[in-house]
């Protein structure tokens, strides 16, 4: 789970000095908004979704609703600096979604969410996804009150990406690397990518899928499926 003892904004990768800094103070202000969420929604299973533009977010989202909406009651909050396009494309295929527009803003902020919650209806929600601003820098910063954080790394992208944007594959649960069908067209190392995102966070997980072709999915929605059920027992216990 995200409830770790250093809180997701200042949070460094692996030989960074551990400094006070001081515009990672300000997040702070987000840090509490992100703790109200979680309270608020305290039921829910939710899962934050980042990645660079176009890596296949919206897509994973349209094919896991195909797959588990008819097991778990799934909402989706998606942020876009522009346009309604990722919630409509959502909708289309029955997901209960909702975008906010960020205005031009490169990530999506906790008091967004919970300014969103006002517009949703979230009774009976198993698992709401948030699908953050396509960015790989910026969102690593802002807990959003998620449980997981999952980061989308395509084929398409090259493999050097974790080292370079290692706050965002720190501060994840786990790494899915999508777009599996274009790996015997392009040069990218699943073993490399893993073994450098493991470098960062030994604890990532990672999942190999294809929205296209479907490989990976099963992996991918028993994973899902897990998270919800921890969630639920967790609650049970408290
Ligand atoms: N080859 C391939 N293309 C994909 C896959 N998933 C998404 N795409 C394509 O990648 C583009 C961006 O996908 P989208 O879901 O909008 O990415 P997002 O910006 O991260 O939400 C679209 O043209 C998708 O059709 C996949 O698994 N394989
Ligand atoms: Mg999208």
């Amino acid at each position: 789970m995200s409830n770790t003892a250093i809180p997701k904004s200042n949070q460094m990768p692996v030989g960074s000095v551990q400094c006070e800094n001081t515009s990672l103070n300000l997040l702070k202000a987000n840090d509490f908004v992100a703790k109200a969420i979680r309270e608020r929604l305290a039921d829910i299973c939710i899962i934050n979704i980042c990645s660079s533009p176009g890596s296949g977010k919206t897509t994973l989202m349209q094919e896991t609703g195909k797959r588990l909406g008819k097991q778990l009651n799934i909402a989706v909050l998606v942020g876009d600096p522009e346009t309604e396009r990722d919630a409509v494309r959502m909708r289309e295929v029955g997901i209960n979604a909702l975008q906010i527009v960020t205005g031009g803003m490169c990530h999506i902020e906790a008091q967004m969410i919970l300014q969103a919650l006002d517009h949703i209806n979230l009774d009976n929600v198993d698992l709401l996804f948030i699908e953050n601003v396509g960015n790989l820098v910026c969102p690593a910063a802002f807990d959003l009150g998620e449980d997981y954080r999952v980061t989308l790394l395509a084929a398409t992208e090259g493999d050097d990406k974790p080292k370079k944007y290692a706050r965002m594959f720190l501060t994840s649960e786990l790494m899915v690397v999508s777009k599996a069908d274009l790996l015997p067209h392009v040069p990218f190392s699943v073993d490399a990518v893993t073994k450098d995102a493991r470098e960062v966070n030994p604890k990532l997980e990672v999942i190999t899928i294809s929205s296209l072709n479907g490989e990976g999915m099963d992996e991918w929605c028993a994973w899902l499926n897990d998270k919800v059920e921890e969630k639920k027992a967790s609650k049970i216990k408290q």
